[in-house]
């Protein structure tokens, strides 16, 4: 039976529930455990129906694993350990306080402490799978750790071990467990979950995550997201992951949806317009991270990256052969992407202390306004203080007409290349990363599609969060038109998403 396909994306599952105390981890942004199980128990019981559910990228947010009180790593002289599965990692202090690095082992263990937060998740899986749908997993870059092989493994293991109803799965039972499941539903199950690096590419329908056209996001070999020798064996973070580690982890609770803001790099500018009075609260963090990131920023020459340079175009050789796509063809999709600015420090340089110009031009503008005003016209104070306080009100919605907006539909014009470049054998281009859920005509019969999120929305123009969370999907029925819908978890069924016209 053919499949249809069913898309969702961005759903950032990070820590989630702590077992002891059925608390939740500060930085998740994933809460719907059970909408999730219901939406899939909906998808099970649809008669005469089987499915591919394709989740397109940044499903997991390993950046915000942080594992610190959960697992309580006891210090040794200089380092942290941490001890599980009989296994003793070594923690830096900054690991400890931003969050595990991401190297396979680490990262293996990251993906481990995901499915312990989000049981329910794992298990609505499990039930999906073992009735023959599929499970189809491309890349983000929040979850760019599924690179390794290992952690795509434990992916496959957790979800197994899900189906158990025991409470008691500690580790020595889960490897007995996994030994004796070994026959029966271990490889039943890892058939029906097939990992994609880049792009979904079959009968007209492309699909990718998105970070690749955003420079604060995107990785310059994405099929190779390595750092070069000799530190080979941990991922080449992009800009953005550095302001979810070193900033927005810190600072969920004034700005919780910082995640959002699309492109990173707006993020002083977004402060300004949206949230003025705690800029000075963030500029200092803001400079922290421009820091770290100028430390860990270095100019790798071409020698340096040639191996990794090689091994992406091996790896885009062979997915050209797996999609069905000419190489000249994939070469020219994956020559679109922006260029990242962690490239090189000076840009790094350039453009974060942009933005942090219009903070400090901000200070002093109005710290200048005041002095004159007190020194010169005695006469007025009372009048000026009033006047000067209500400018200030106004100055974030008159700093905003001056700042030029977000270009908010650079994706819409990705994917007009992408089409022009495949021709019109591409019937539907989909796209997450943005959070917001988006269609658009590419041309007679090509549409574009944005699935949006399923954590929960921070309205940018409203300042609050959307009183309905949304669960948005694309659901592509084999020979029919897409729909974008969104799962109503209150009358168990989906239902159009409402979009409203530009
Ligand atoms: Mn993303």
């Amino acid at each position: 039976m053919e499949k249809d396909i069913i898309v969702i994306s961005d759903l950032h599952l990070s820590e989630g529930i702590e077992k002891d105390t059925g608390k939740i981890s500060r930085n998740e942004d994933f809460f719907f455990d059970n909408e999730f199980s219901k939406f899939i128990d909906y998808l099970i019981t649809q008669k005469d129906k089987s499915w591919n559910l394709i989740i397109n990228g940044d499903f997991f947010d390993f950046l915000q694993v942080i594992i610190t009180d959960k697992n309580k790593p006891t210090k040794k002289n200089k380092h942290y350990e941490l001890k599980i599965d009989d296994k003793v990692f070594k923690l830096r202090e900054s690991e400890r306080e931003f969050g595990l690095g991401t190297n396979e082992e680490k990262s293996i263990l990251k993906m481990r402490v995901i499915a312990e937060g989000h049981r329910e998740f794992f298990k609505a899986l499990y039930r999906f799978l073992i009735k023959g749908n599929t499970l189809s997993i491309i890349k983000g870059n929040h979850d760019v750790e599924l690179h390794w092989d290992g952690v795509k493994e434990e992916f496959k293991n957790q979800v197994v071990i899900s189906s158990l109803d025991t409470e008691k799965k500690d580790i020595e039972n889960i490897r007995n467990i996994k030994i004796m499941l070994k026959d029966e539903n271990i490889e039943n199950i890892e058939k029906k979950i097939i990992f994609y690096p880049w792009i979904y590419y079959d009968s007209g329908i492309y699909i990718e995550h998105g970070n690749q056209y955003e420079k604060g996001n995107s990785f310059e070999y994405f099929l190779q997201p390595t750092l070069p020798k000799p530190k080979e064996n941990e991922i080449y973070l992009p800009l953005g992951s550095f302001f979810t580690r070193y900033l927005f982890n810190k600072i969920e609770a004034i700005t919780p949806f910082a995640d959002n803001i699309k492109p990173v790099t707006n993020y002083i500018v977004w402060i300004l317009r949206n949230k003025l009075f705690y800029l000075w609260k963030i500029i200092d963090k803001y400079v922290f991270l421009l820091v770290n990131v100028l430390k860990k920023t270095r100019n790798f020459t071409e020698e340096q990256m040639k191996k990794i340079k090689d091994t992406h175009e091996k790896k885009l050789h062979k997915l050209s052969q797996i999609l069905n796509l000419e190489k000249s063809k994939l070469m020219e999709i994956d020559n679109m992407k922006e260029i990242p600015i962690l490239k090189s420090k000076s840009r790094v340089l350039i453009i974060m202390c942009k933005e942090l110009f219009f903070g400090f031009i901000f200070f002093i503008l109005t710290g200048l306004l005041f002095y004159y005003f007190w020194l010169y016209l005695k006469p007025l104070r009372q009048l000026l203080i009033f006047l000067i306080l209500t400018l200030i009100y106004f100055l974030p919605s008159i700093i905003n007409s001056f700042i030029k907006p977000f270009k908010k539909y650079y994706l819409r014009d990705k994917a007009k290349s992408i089409y022009d470049c495949l021709g019109e054998k591409v019937k539907y281009i989909v796209f997450g990363h943005l959070h917001d859920p988006d269609i658009f005509k590419i041309s007679k019969d090509c549409y574009y599609y944005n699935t949006s999120t399923w954590t929960t929305v921070f309205n940018e123009e409203e300042q609050m969060i959307r009183e309905r969370v949304q669960f948005p999907f694309l659901h592509i029925p084999t020979n029919k038109k897409p729909k974008l819908l969104c799962w109503n978890n209150n009358t168990g069924e989906p239902e159009l998403l409402k979009l409203f016209e530009e």
